[in-house]
Formats: C-alpha cells, structure tokens, sequence
C-alpha cells in the first residue's frame, strides 16, 4: 500500500460574484472568507485549508477577476495573477445563471493562454449556482470546449456551492491530480488568518450586505485598538474597530439616522464573531473619513 501524502495550493479564479468565497468556505468547511451579493467582495487571498487521509489541499481565494481601469481593481487583478502563478492546481469557477459575455472571455482567455500542460493536468472548472432556475450547464460546457479546448471533459463539474453539491467529486479530482508532499499548515486549522483581519472582514461584510450601490466599495475597515481582558476568569476580546469612508456624506450613511446603521453594522459582526471566536467579544465601531483613501498608494499597498 502507498501511504505517500499529498499536498496543494489550489487558487480558485473566476469572475465577481461566481461564488468563489461561497466556494472556499463550503470546502474548507468553516468560514474563512466572507460573501455578499455585491461584486469584487473580496480583497485578498484567502486560505482555506482541507485535511484528508490523502493529504493536504490549500485553498487560496482570490478577487473576482474584472475589466476596470481604477487603482484598486487593477491591484486586485493582480492578487488573482499573482495567486495563479504560485498555485499547483486552478480552479475555475463559472455562473451557471449567467451567459458568459465579455468579462468571463477575458478570463478564459487569460487561463488559454497558460501552459498547456497547466489545462490538461492541472485546471478544473466548476459550473456553480446549479440550484438557480435558470442554471445552463450545457451553454457554460459550450464556451468552456471553445475556449479551452485543453482542459479535458472529465474535469468540468456540475456544483452548488450553496447547497454544498457536487464537492465530493471536485475534491476527488484535486486529490488525484495533487503532487506529493508534505501538508502546510497543522490538521486543526480550516484558514490561515490572523484574528485581526478576520474582524475586519466580518465588519466589511456586513457594510457590503447592509449599504448599497457603490457605498461598500469606498470604505475600509482598521483595527485601532484589540485586547484580551481576563474578567472574573472570563476573557474577553475587546476590539475599537474604524469604519473609513472616503467622504463625510458617505460617513453620514454608515453612521445613519442617531446611529442606527452603525448599530445594525456592529450587532451583526458581533453574531458572527462569538461564532467564529471561543471568547466572549467587546466590540466598538466608529465611522470616520479619510479622504479619497482609494487612491493613496500607501494604504492600498497594506490592504491588497
Ligand atoms: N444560488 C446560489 N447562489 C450562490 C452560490 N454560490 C454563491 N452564491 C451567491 O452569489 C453571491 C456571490 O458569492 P461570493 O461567494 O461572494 O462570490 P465571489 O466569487 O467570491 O465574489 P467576489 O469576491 O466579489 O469576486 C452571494 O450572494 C452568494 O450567496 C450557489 O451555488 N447558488
Ligand atoms: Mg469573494
């Protein structure tokens, strides 16, 4: 018997919105990385790590891939660009609710233009949202052979990552297609990210849900203050979190009517965090401008 273990960094690419975090958190089994309806959510590379007999896989979340000039889409390409190099194996996800049109040809073609070898040995792609009505799998399969008429038909899987369907098989496949090696990370860990930046990507989350239209993308979330408190054998974190908008009548939004909106933002983040955290949580939130924020190269390089 070979009991040689495996082990992989696996990026998960595709465009806003396709439900790569949804994807991430199904398969990880935790909540690494955070989802709203809103596109270009995520920021960053996130971790999310799988531990099976087999070995290790290490998925790496990255930014909806997406056609735009501004300074913060183009260092965001660029987290998925660098996250595509650095992987073992690609996954692809896809709509299956929405036709591809230009954005999702540009991907395509940007992973066409990988080495072959990248495609025929290492690539799946997931037609996901096949629980939504108006799912075509066949018109995804469509475009797929045409533009990547390397990537074999066998690594095409029909997926709600949602209702957590048709995981198994996509993580057979990544296991067998897996080069040996050693795991990465310890067997107890789902995500590899510090307790501060998870804090405030909770809170983010719950500005991309609550606020609308562009709003969620013009704010920032920062950690100024964070501390473990021991009350009467109880720890307590205590966590000053600052939302920052890049003007005061965004930060009259945030704020809402006697603060209202701020209070709906903090009381959310506190659910999640008591889940997410075994100790008892003390949360304060203000809401400050720091003006046009997103085009100071200095604060995107630490963000993105
Ligand atoms: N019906 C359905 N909705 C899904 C599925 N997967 C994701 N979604 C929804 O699609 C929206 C976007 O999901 P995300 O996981 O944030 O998408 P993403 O690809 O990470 O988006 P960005 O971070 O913006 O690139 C959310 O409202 C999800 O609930 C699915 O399998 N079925
Ligand atoms: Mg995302």
């Amino acid at each position: 018997m070979c009991n040689t273990k495996k082990s992989a960094f696996v990026a998960i690419v595709g465009r806003p919105s396709a439900g790569k975090s949804t994807l991430l958190n199904a398969l990880c089994g935790g909540k690494a990385a955070i989802v709203s309806p809103v596109p270009q959510t995520t920021r960053n590379s996130i971790r999310g790590i799988v531990n099976r007999e087999q070995g290790q896989l290490v998925f790496v979340d990255t930014p909806g891939i997406h056609i735009s000039e501004r300074k913060l889409n183009i260092r965001l390409k660029a987290v998925a660009e660098r996250t595509l190099g650095d992987s073992d194996l690609i996954v692809y996800v896809l709509d299956a609710a929405r036709a591809p049109h230009e954005e999702e040809e540009a991907i395509a073609e940007r992973l066409a233009s990988l080495p072959e070898k990248t495609l025929s040995e290492k690539t799946v792609a997931l037609v996901n949202k096949m629980d939504k009505a108006q799912a075509d799998y066949a018109a995804i399969e469509t475009f797929l052979h045409e533009k990547l008429p390397a990537l074999p038909s066998d690594r095409i899987f029909a997926v709600s990552a949602n209702k957590k369907t048709g995981l198994e098989s996509v993580l057979d496949c990544l296991y067998a297609l897996a080069p040996e090696g050693p795991p990465y990370y310890d067997a107890e860990f789902y995500t590899d990210q510090d307790v501060r930046f998870r804090i405030t990507e909770i809170i983010r989350e719950k500005c991309l849900l609550f606020l609308k239209k562009e709003l969620p993308h013009c704010i920032r979330v920062d950690i100024e203050n964070m501390s473990l408190e021991n009350e009467e054998g109880k720890e307590i974190l205590s966590v000053m979190a600052v939302i920052r908008t890049e003007r005061d009548s965004q930060k009259g939004i945030v704020v809402g009517k006697g603060g209202a909106m701020v209070r709906k933002i903090r009381l959310a983040a506190l659910e999640d965090l008591k889940e997410l955290f075994d100790w008892e949580m003390a949360l304060e939130i203000w809401v400050k401008t720091d003006k046009d924020w997103r085009h100071n190269d200095k604060i995107l390089r630490r963000l993105v």
